[in-house]
């Protein structure tokens, strides 16, 4: 172990959180070229010094674990890539590129990428896909995630601007949260709502989402409605205000337009026709539309349950509706206020790098905007025909239209709907070049190509959050091997194919930037003049000024909290639009063959496909492994008890998973977490089943529901895998070498998931389920492949019933156990494992089948606080002892550092109250 650092001791950089689109300032602890330690920046103005579970354990992914650190080319399919060094890498990029180009034209090659990249990487990227290589495939998974929010700003307001601030939060009477989980993706948010709540014990909350979430549990009114009847429940609401003199006639005639015919098509949409579709009842949706009527400053929240519908522009329009009819916009605490989910989604929008968009918020369908972009970047003309979104991106490299594919910072072979087909697309692909900081990634394992990325805290630029604040991000550490800043990576393969398809010198023209300071410079300029206008932003500027929201034009002294206030909206015509809406629930209703409703999302301590958080033990300790969700009705009706392993299967595919018993899902519901693909398990997790079905506006799939059957799989042989870190060892540094050996084995298996779990002594657990027992040597190349191979273990062998049984012992303590054919010891093993239970407590236990341990200490625990590792137990045990929260939080400490688990504390709480 390394001596404790004193503060004296590192070095101190301010930067942001690289998780959501909150958007934290964090100060990055780093000793020489490592970083050290992170905590929040008590100055920056979105999180006032405060991290979530995720942003407090930034600096343990901080490291070199499974990095790309070198470029890697593999020259034939099926073979092994081996490294290069950059200039080959760029070399043979640019001449593949060029080749297809050559023969097939620009729109034969395509670029994905990601709102997780900075502001000045998008730029470039960006002009490189346009203006040098005159193609508009270029698109974002921001398309997965906030175009439709996107489509409806546009389409109601005329621009694509959230118009409201978090100093709002603290002046609203009323909120409405709807598709949104923010007490787990948006934890700060949900901090700063609880504060305004607590300031103000008026402010009421509703919360309408299908599930009872963390963030629903705190509502004073949780509408469950069933999923894709968003726009049902928004109409029915203004209907009843209508009915109730609750809309104002004067802000409509004055500053909207389209009133009427909304008013038309929504007029039979009474809370007694909508309740039975939207499966609440017409009291409470009376209810939320009198509060949100009454209301002086309703502030309302959306994201990913809203955006990823084949509606989510109506989804989105119908909510900013309530706002329009109402005159509640553009004044302190009220508004329609779109949570962005990636911590740049809204800096791609701004540089313009989705298939539709052009740099400064230009539209590439309006021929003003081409040609005002052609002449700020010196080309003759801009191309005209539309890009690819990302679902087409995918469905035209299948068809082999887009031959070539750059991924840049996005695992879409992890988070793209029906990746049976995505899969298939890259297996076409003539070239394939993936832009990582990771090699271990789902989509790095596809790549012909994979180039090394820096990532946070070796990064130079900025990033804006979901209330338009542009933030610095900056590097305390150089980046491993021969890792690179995106945007250079973007700069130096431009100028390398310029030389190859005869644009030497306009390359260089177009692409003369030495710092990322001077892409920013450039981004700057397209805005001007804009209603993003930060003509009075750089890099110095921000260092100087910190944070800033947009607009901040040129000689202003700050930026712009809040939009409309005057009510001029950004049509043409100055006013806003209610528009048409379409009503359709979901791309999938439930029917005989696929009865369940699957809804998918987020858990509050993992991000996305895990290639950063899952290398992190203790944030599995939250939810120790994937699961789906039912609810206990459904399982009795059906005989499923906990940990049953289920075959969900939707039209496209199937995918196997334990259940987990949850009174959250309603009846004929089911939840499935988005996080876990193949790091984790032996298939693609839930987006395997998802279906690619899109929003005809705004082209984002519907990614949250799909159709499926659940069935019993029938699993009966099981096997489960141990191995212990050590103190202070590097779990995913075993499991890393643990699915490379296992990965040709893995296909063979129905059920397999690798995860980690522990602490201080942290450990990886595998575990396999098979139709029948697998053979001894099927079982010694799992042996082997998690290196617990006869040699040298402790052994127990019992032929007849096909068990085998191993373990490990180094120093005296359980370091490594294998169960296979009989694993109902598995739980306590793992806790002994993960506790450092000494040997001869356990020695007479370790191969006895039983499913109790042993040991008082050793139990098996799921951990609720994550900052000071207090598990639910230890909760409810205080609980039952009749303590307060603050008795609680006195004693256990939980909740009294980053917050995330408050929710889940007040609820466990509240739901002793009842019983
Ligand atoms: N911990 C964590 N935080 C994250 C992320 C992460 O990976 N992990 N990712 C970030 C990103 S990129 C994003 S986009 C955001 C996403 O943030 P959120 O959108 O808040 O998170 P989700 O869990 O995807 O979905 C929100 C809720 O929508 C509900 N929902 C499903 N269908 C419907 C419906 O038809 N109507 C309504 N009203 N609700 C529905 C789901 O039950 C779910 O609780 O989170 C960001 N923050
Ligand atoms: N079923 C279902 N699917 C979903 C969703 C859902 O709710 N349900 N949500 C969707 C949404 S909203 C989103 S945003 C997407 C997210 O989906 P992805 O974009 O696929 O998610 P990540 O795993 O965050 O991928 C980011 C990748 O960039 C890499 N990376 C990290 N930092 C850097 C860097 O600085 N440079 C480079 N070049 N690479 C870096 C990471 O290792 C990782 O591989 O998933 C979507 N998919
Ligand atoms: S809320 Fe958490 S994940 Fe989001 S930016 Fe803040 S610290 Fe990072
Ligand atoms: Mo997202």
């Amino acid at each position: 172990m390394n001596a404790p650092l004193t503060p004296e001791r590192f070095t101190e950089t301010r930067s942001t959180c690289c998780y959501c689109g909150t958007g934290c300032g964090v100060i990055i602890q780093s000793a020489g070229e490592r970083i050290v330690g992170v905590a929040g920046d008590p100055t920056h103005p979105a999180n006032f010094g405060r991290l979530c579970t995720k942003g407090n354990t930034l600096h343990l992914a901080a490291v070199r674990t499974g990095r790309a650190t070198a470029p890697m080319l593999r020259e034939t399919r099926g073979q092994p890539r081996r490294a290069v060094g950059w200039e080959q890498a760029l070399d043979t990029a640019a001449e593949r590129f060029a080749a297809i180009i050559d023969e097939h034209g620009p729109d034969a090659v395509g670029f994905y990428v990601s709102g997780q990249l900075l502001t000045e990487d998008y730029y470039v990227f960006n002009k490189l896909a346009r203006a040098l290589i005159g193609t508009n495939n270029i698109d974002s998974n921001s398309r997965l995630c906030m175009s439709s929010a996107v489509a409806a700003y546009k389409a109601t307001l005329g621009s694509d601007a959230v118009p409201c601030s978090y100093e709002d939060f603290d002046h609203a009477d009323l909120m409405l949260i709807t598709g949104a989980n923010p007490a787990f993706a948006h934890p700060i948010l949900f901090r700063r709502i609880e504060a305004a709540r607590a300031a103000n014990p008026e402010l009421k909350l509703i919360v309408v989402d299908p599930r009872r979430t963390d963030t629903a549990a705190e509502a004073d009114l949780h509408l469950a409605i069933t999923p894709g009847s968003d726009v049902l429940l928004y109409s029915a609401m203004l209907n009843v205000m209508l009915a109730e003199g609750l809309v104002d006639h004067a802000f409509i005639t004055v500053h909207t337009t389209g009133f009427h015919a909304l008013r038309r098509q929504i007029a039979d949409s009474t809370p007694q026709a909508v309740a039975v579709a939207c499966g609440v009842s017409s009291e409470d949706i009376i209810t939320a539309a009198r509060w949100f009527g009454q209301a002086k400053a309703p502030l309302s929240f959306w994201c990913q349950g809203l955006n990823q519908s084949i509606h989510g522009t109506a989804n989105g329009a119908a909510l900013i509706h309530l706002h329009l009819a109402t005159g509640t916009i553009g004044k302190p605490g009220m508004g329609p206020f779109s949570l962005t989910g990636q911590p740049n989604a809204m800096g791609g929008r701004e540089a313009g790098a989705m298939a539709n968009l052009l740099p400064g918020h230009r539209n590439l369908a309006n021929a003003n905007d081409r040609a005002e972009l052609a002449c700020l970047w010196g080309i003759p003309a801009l191309p005209v025909q539309p890009g690819a979104t990302a679902v087409e991106l995918f469905d035209a490299v299948h068809e082999g239209r887009i031959k070539a594919i750059w991924i840049a910072c996005t695992n879409p072979v992890q988070s793209m709907p029906d990746l049976d087909r995505v899969r298939e697309a890259l297996a076409k692909a003539e070239f394939v070049v993936v832009q990582d900081a990771w090699a271990d990634t789902e989509t790095a394992a596809l790549a012909d190509l994979l180039l090394p990325a820096a990532t946070w805290g070796e990064k130079e630029g900025t990033v804006t959050n979901s209330e338009r604040r542009i933030s610095r991000v900056r590097a305390a550490v150089p980046p491993p091997g021969e890792a690179r800043q995106d945007w250079r990576i973007a700069r130096d393969f431009a100028l390398a194919l310029g030389g190859k398809i005869g644009a030497k010198a306009e390359a260089e023209a177009l692409f003369a930037f030495a710092t990322s300071a001077d892409v920013y410079a450039e981004h700057v300029v397209t805005t001007v003049g804009r209603d993003l206008d930060i003509g009075g932003l750089s890099h110095t500027a921000l260092d100087r000024l910190g944070p800033q929201q947009w607009p901040f034009q040129a000689n202003a002294s700050a930026g712009t909290p809040r939009l409309y206030a005057d009510h001029r909206f950004a049509h043409a015509d100055g006013k806003a639009r209610f528009i048409a809406l379409e009503t359709t629930l979901t791309a999938e209703a439930p029917d005989a063959d696929y009865p369940f409703r699957l809804v998918t999302g987020r858990l509050r301590d993992q991000w996305h496909g895990m290639s950063r958080t899952g290398r992190i033990p203790r944030l599995y300790a939250h939810e120790p492994e994937p699961n789906v969700r039912l609810h206990p009705s459904d399982m009795e009706k059906h005989g499923w008890t906990v940990d049953t392993l289920l075959r969900l299967s939707s039209a496209r595919n199937s995918i196997v998973l334990p259940v987990a018993a949850s009174e959250d899902v309603r009846p004929g519901q089911a939840f499935v977490a988005m996080h876990w693909g193949r790091r984790s398990l032996s298939h693609d997790g839930v987006n395997a089943l998802t279906v690619s079905a899109f929003d005809p506006i705004s082209k984002q799939p519907e990614l949250k529901h799909a159709a499926v059957r659940i069935e019993a799989a029938d699993l009966p042989w099981r096997l489960t895998a141990l191995r212990s870190a050590g103190d202070g060892g590097d779990a995913a540094e075993i499991a890393l070498a643990w699915r490379a050996k296992l990965e040709p084995l893995l296909g063979e298996f129905a059920f397999a998931a690798l995860t980690l779990d522990g602490r201080e002594r942290p450990l990886v657990a595998l575990r396999i389920a098979s139709r029948e027992p697998f053979a001894a040597d099927r079982v010694e190349a799992i042996a082997s492949a998690v290196d617990l191979p006869e040699a040298g273990n402790l052994g127990y062998h019992d032929r007849a019933r096909h068990v085998t049984k191993r373990a490990r012992i180094d120093d005296s303590r359980l370091t490594g156990v294998l169960l296979a054919g009989e694993d109902i010891a598995a739980p306590w093993l793992r806790a002994a494992l993960r506790d450092g239970i000494a040997i001869d407590v356990l020695r007479r236990w370790i191969f006895a089948p039983r499913a109790t341990p042993p040991v008082a200490t050793a139990a098996p625990r799921r951990v609720v606080c994550n900052c000071f590792d207090v598990s639910a137990d230890a909760i409810a045990t205080e609980i039952r002892a009749g303590q307060t929260l603050p008795q609680i939080q006195e004693k256990l400490k939980c909740g009294t550092s980053c917050g995330s688990c408050l929710t889940e504390v007040r609820r466990m709480l509240s739901a002793s109250q009842k019983h």
